[in-house]
């Protein structure tokens, strides 16, 4: 029997495109250019410890961390992707202070722009812990013809057209989402294709892992950690306690538990009131994937994550996502201190 060759991202996109109301192949060619510039960022990553693009680029990003070489050559591989796709209007990257608008001919009158985080975890680059690029991309609200602004970024999470990440690890993985469903792609590096592997992702409601910088403890909000002690006690009935797992790359952390169920949390500390994870290209687009998969994602306090709206570009918001009932569960905790 000829073993049937997985499906490759290409046939899927196209074979969902007919179900996507209004693609008509634009946005089956857009993830098309995106997997293009993932390749060229899998190959750099494979190889950073034995190339000399490991160490700092000598100049720091509007986060004011210092960009690694591969962060920059992770932000221009995508954008040229998407610039040269000719569908892409304009881009906001967590690399770049302001928005890059695309006033080429063929851009200017592109309906789609792109919220991206190039390579997230980027600390993690020397010690060869799995990094990822975050995506989320939106049809532009101005009108075509004339560069984007701002405000065609800042559209609420729910607006998304679609969204994923890409997840450098053992295996190169994409998982994205049009809004149908949650799937996963394993990249093939003998025959250069992302081939499908996780159809229709379905994160369990109920998990036992919680993901969580314990570092910044005693920074906490009281209802976090009650709902970290509420983890860490033993109760055979609700499988307690948990196994905290913090690999401190967002991609990485999310990606385990959207598969084997469990509960990420970045709250707002004393010192990042606002919390640290950036709405725009790490939050929405993740809460998208999350709640495809059948999970959630709110700000701790009942606030479903998509649905805030936007002020800037590079705005920050307190992250909870994962499964639906753990979820649920450390806002019980939450709530009882709203008033704190
Ligand atoms: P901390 C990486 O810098 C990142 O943006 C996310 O990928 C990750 O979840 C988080 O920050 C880790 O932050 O403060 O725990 O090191």
């Amino acid at each position: 029997m000829i073993r049937k060759q997985p499906q490759t991202l290409h046939e899927v996109i196209i074979q969902e495109q007919s179900a996507f109301a209004y693609a008509k192949g634009e946005l089956s060619r857009l993830l098309s250019h995106l997997a293009i510039a993932a390749k060229i960022v899998h190959k750099k990553v494979n190889k950073a410890g034995l190339v000399d693009i490991l160490g700092k680029a000598d100049n720091i990003n509007v986060q004011g961390e210092e960009q690694k070489k591969l962060d920059v050559f992770a932000d221009e591989a995508f954008i040229n992707s998407f610039r040269s796709s000719g569908l892409v209007a304009g881009v906001a990257s967590e690399e770049n202070d302001d928005i890059i608008a695309f006033d080429d001919e063929l851009s200017i009158n592109s309906k789609y722009v792109i919220c991206m985080d190039p390579l997230d975890g980027s600390s993690n680059i020397d010690v060869n812990v799995s990094i990822g690029t975050i995506f989320s991309i939106y049809r532009r609200i101005s009108p075509a013809g004339k560069p984007v602004n701002e405000d065609d970024f800042l559209q609420k999470g729910t607006k998304q057209v679609a969204a994923g990440y890409i997840i450098y690890g053992s295996s190169t993985m994409l998982v994205y989402t049009t809004g149908l469903g949650t799937t996963g792609f394993t990249l093939d590096p003998s025959i250069g294709e992302f081939c499908l592997s996780h159809h229709f992702i379905d994160t369990p409601e109920d998990g036992n892992i919680y993901s969580i910088n314990e570092g910044n403890y005693t920074k906490f909000p009281r209802g976090v950690k009650d709902y970290l002690k509420y983890c860490q006690e033993s109760d055979e009935e609700s499988n307690r306690p948990y196994t905290s797992r913090y690999i401190g790359s967002l991609v990485a952390d999310f990606h385990r538990n959207l598969l084997k169920g469990g509960l990420f949390i970045y709250p707002r500390t004393l010192q990042a009131p606002e919390g640290k994870l950036r709405l725009l290209y790490e939050c929405n687009p993740i809460a998208f994937l999350a709640e495809q998969a059948g999970g959630k994602a709110t700000d701790g306090l009942g606030n479903r994550i998509m649905e805030v709206k936007p002020t800037s570009i590079h705005q920050r918001v307190p992250f909870f996502t994962g499964s639906k009932n753990m979820l649920d569960k450390a806002e019980e905790f939450m709530q009882l201190y709203i008033n704190d």
